[in-house]
Order: structure tokens, then C-alpha cells, then sequence
């Protein structure tokens, strides 16, 4: 039997982009812009427009979450639907409507909102006027953005994050070329994480002066991917490190301690690719750090020794110093393409307590998308999600063995509650507890469902 504390808080995440549909929505994301310009950068050609209808549904939805044990809910407010002119924050009449309605709808069905301010979804307009996120301009537009969501639905939701996996949009808008704008470029990625952590402490120190009662908290959302070397050699240890440092590092630091990884500042400054940055900005960063923080947690990063020398990259991208390498016998999740590695869970919980002053944390992410369930229903429809479950229990098992050494995690969300649309993958592979038929809008539980319901219920579960 595992079994956590009473009061663990067991709820599940998603996203405004990724379920609302785009109903009513006054202007595109960039993800809208990239769907209407080039649907087969998307999986079948299927886009965000209708996505699980929660703009229509969320009443029924949130009923079925309840259904499911899920008691709190973690999902983003978008920019684009709430506003209406960017630069004045001007609202939206039926965007500030919609949310007064799904957050009174979560609390009359006793889930907690954990409400999110970016979740990937810049407005377009933001990336034609001033390059997105390479723009401090565009970090103030957002500060304006976030006073007017905690002065409209500050006085019923008490948990708050600024941004949702900034290291993704750094990586697929900037640096990867995975997301819309496909930019790729080193040194611009190093400004947008740097402008993205600095957004981050400016909207906290916002937080501070609308929010000030006691029981508001306000973090950020990290994919934590903790960096293992292939072998002990001291270049793979020194790869594993430097990537340690840009992916997981350069977010965690600035967020919970103020202040940017010591030898990435001294390796970007020696490239002279280091972030524009003001002494005024550092010192609102190490002013305002985070109340507690959320992780995402899906796959390790295991890495080895790049096999170009460090200076032959031109222009400048971080993997100069790292490679990514595929364990042999690593334990897969085809579908998706990602490891399966529950043990990191430990990791990043001892982690927590070690350097990070032991900060109230929690799983905010932690699922499996499978692609094609349709072949694991029964006579009555019920998907019989057996390995979902058993995904969970391996991963809660490992992330109970690092409270029980002492790590301060409150709780787990499961990524997701009703099966959404997932960026260029879109419905390719399924995380819900909850199926969602995306012909009919018809939402039926999972087996899952009802294992995660006696979960929530019990706060244990049968090895
Ligand atoms: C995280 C995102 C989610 C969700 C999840 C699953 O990075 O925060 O929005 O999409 O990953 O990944 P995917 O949908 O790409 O399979």
C-alpha cells in the first residue's frame, strides 16, 4: 500500500488553448496563426479551433472531473480571449464572462482553481509587432495582463502561476524550430529565457500588490528533465552538467533562489552570447521569487559528450555542449517517443529539498498519452487504461520515496482530465481519465478514472 498525508492535494491540468475551442475568441495565438497558414504542421490537419469544447461543455466537464476525484483544477487564461487591445489591456466583455463562469463552475463543484497565465499562447500580434518574446516591450504588455486576471478573479482563486514550461517556448519558438515562429537561433533564445524568467518576477511583484492576503501563492510551472550522463567519463558528466544547467537550471534558480546558474552566466558571457540584462531587473528577479513551484515531469534528459568541438558551431546554439543519447534497454512509451523512467521522480523531489531550501512544491504535470485506445474499450465502452494506472503508480510510488526522505511535495496533477488537443500532435495521443469522442463531444470515464476517484478518496493505493 502507498499511502500520502490527508491533506495531499490530488487534482489534474490542462490548458485554455488546448480545450476551450476558439469560440467567441477575438484575436489568434500563435498556434491559431500557424493552424489557419499551415495545417499539416498538425497531426490529421486537426486544429485548436473546436479542441474539447470546454468554452460549451465546461459545466458538464467539470462535473465529470468531479466524478472522476479530481479537486483541483489547473488550467491558463488566454491572453487572447480576455483582452482586447494588448497594449491597454482593455478587456473583453464575453472573455472576462467565460471565466467569471468556469471559475464559479469549479468552485460549485469543489475543484479548486489553480489558475495559469501562459500555457505557449502568445497573441500573434505581439510576434508581428515586436518578436514575441525577444521584446521587453512584450514583458510589460504581460504584466498589464496578469494585473487585470488577479483584479477580476483575484478574489476567488488563491493559486496562481505566471507561465506554463517557459523552457518549451524558448525551445520550440526560438531555438528548435518545433513551434510557430520555427525561429532558430541560440543567442535569441538565451534573451527570451532571460525575458521570460524577468516576466515571471514582474508579474509576482504585481501579484504582491493585488493580491497581498495570506493564503494567495503565485509560482511558476517547470518541465524539470533532470540531465544523467551516459557514463562516468568526465566530458559526458560535464555535458550532463552544462545541459542540467540550460534546461532545468536557468528556470529553477532565478524562480526559487533570485538569481541566474553562476557557470552558465561565466560559459554564455565567455560565448558573448549572454541575455541583455539591467542591474535594476536582477535585483526585482532576486526580490521575487516564487510561493511554491510546479513541475512537469514526463522523461529524463540523458546525455553524452557532443561530437563537435565546442567552437566549431557557428552561429552559437547551446548544443555545443551536449548531445542527447537513447539509453539502450530504456523503457519506452512508443506512442509519444518519450522515456519511461519513474525513478526521476525521487530526483527531483531530493533535489527540491537539497537546493531549492525545500520549497512547497507539486507534480503539475505527470501523465501517458497512447495513441489509438479505441482498441482497449470494452463491451460497455469503458477505455480499460490498465497501463495509465500503472504509469501513475510507478511515478507516485518513486515520488512518495522522496517525501518520505523529507521533500516538501503537496501534491500531483494528473496530466489530463478529459482527453485534449496537444499542440502539432493534436488528438494523436490520448492522457485523459476522461475520453473524449471528438466527432460527438461525447466524454465517457476511463478505467483510470475510477482508479484515480478511490486515490483521491483514500489518499492510498494497492501496490
Ligand atoms: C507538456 C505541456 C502540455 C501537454 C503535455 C503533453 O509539455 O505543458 O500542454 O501537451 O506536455 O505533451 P504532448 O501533448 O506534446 O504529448
Amino acid at each position: 500500500m502507498t499511502t500520502f498525508s490527508k491533506d495531499f492535494i490530488w487534482g489534474a491540468a490542462t490548458s485554455g488553448p488546448q480545450t476551450e475551442g476558439n469560440f467567441h475568441k477575438q484575436h489568434q495565438n500563435v498556434f491559431d496563426y500557424w493552424f489557419e497558414t499551415e495545417p499539416t504542421a498538425f497531426d490529421n490537419g486537426v486544429g485548436p479551433d473546436t479542441a474539447s469544447d470546454f468554452y460549451h461543455d465546461y459545466e458538464a466537464d467539470l462535473a465529470l472531473m468531479s466524478q472522476a476525484g479530481i479537486k483541483a483544477l489547473r488550467t491558463s487564461i488566454q491572453w487572447t480571449r480576455l483582452i482586447d487591445d494588448f497594449e491597454t489591456a482593455s478587456l473583453n466583455a464575453d472573455g472576462v464572462a467565460y471565466y467569471n463562469h468556469v471559475i464559479d463552475a469549479m468552485i460549485a463543484n469543489h475543484i479548486t482553481p489553480y489558475i495559469n497565465l501562459h500555457h505557449f499562447d502568445l497573441p500573434v500580434e505581439l510576434y508581428d509587432r515586436y518578436g514575441g518574446w525577444t521584446s521587453k516591450h512584450v514583458v510589460e504588455l504581460f504584466v498589464k495582463f496578469a494585473e487585470q486576471c488577479f483584479k477580476l478573479f483575484g478574489d476567488r482563486v488563491d493559486n496562481w502561476f505566471t507561465f506554463n514550461e517557459p523552457k518549451v517556448v524558448v525551445d520550440g519558438q526560438y531555438l528548435y524550430g518545433w513551434h510557430y515562429p520555427q525561429i532558430v537561433d541560440g543567442p535569441k533564445a538565451v534573451q527570451v529565457a532571460y525575458n521570460m524568467n524577468l516576466a515571471s518576477a514582474k508579474v509576482i511583484a504585481k501579484f504582491r500588490e493585488c493580491c497581498p492576503q495570506s493564503e494567495k501563492r503565485i509560482g511558476i510551472i517547470l518541465n524539470l528533465t533532470p540531465a544523467y550522463p551516459a557514463t562516468a567519463d568526465p566530458a559526458d558528466v560535464a555535458a550532463a552538467d552544462f545541459a542540467e544547467a540550460w534546461s532545468n537550471e536557468m528556470y529553477l534558480q532565478p524562480a526559487v533562489l533570485g538569481h541566474f546558474p553562476a557557470k552558465l552566466v561565466a560559459t554564455l558571457t565567455a560565448d558573448g552570447v549572454l541575455w541583455d540584462a539591467t542591474s535594476e531587473e536582477l535585483t526585482l528577479i532576486a526580490e521575487n521569487t516564487v510561493d511554491y513551484l510546479g513541475v512537469n515531469y514526463y522523461q529524463p534528459l540523458r546525455v553524452q559528450r557532443p561530437d563537435i568541438s565546442p567552437k566549431s558551431l557557428q552561429p552559437w546554439m547551446p548544443d555545443i555542449y551536449f548531445k542527447e543519447y537513447q539509453m539502450p534497454g530504456r523503457i519506452m512509451n512508443v506512442d509519444r517517443g518519450w522515456e519511461i523512467y519513474p525513478e526521476a521522480m525521487t530526483d527531483i523531489a531530493n533535489n527540491m529539498r537539497e537546493n531549492y531550501g525545500n520549497i512547497p512544491w507539486f507534480i503539475s504535470e505527470n501523465g501517458m498519452g497512447v495513441a489509438g485506445e479505441e482498441r482497449f474499450m470494452d463491451a460497455d465502452g469503458v477505455v480499460q487504461d490498465d497501463y495509465r494506472i500503472d504509469f501513475m503508480k510507478d511515478h507516485l510510488q518513486a515520488l512518495k520515496r522522496g517525501i518520505d526522505a523529507g521533500s516538501n511535495c503537496i501534491g500531483y496533477f494528473v496530466w489530463t482530465a478529459i482527453d485534449c488537443w496537444s499542440w502539432n500532435h493534436a488528438y494523436h495521443n490520448r492522457y485523459g481519465l476522461i475520453r473524449d469522442d471528438i466527432h460527438t463531444q461525447e466524454k465517457t470515464l476511463k478505467k483510470s478514472a475510477a482508479w484515480f476517484k478511490q486515490l483521491s478518496e483514500s489518499n492510498s493505493f494497492e501496490d
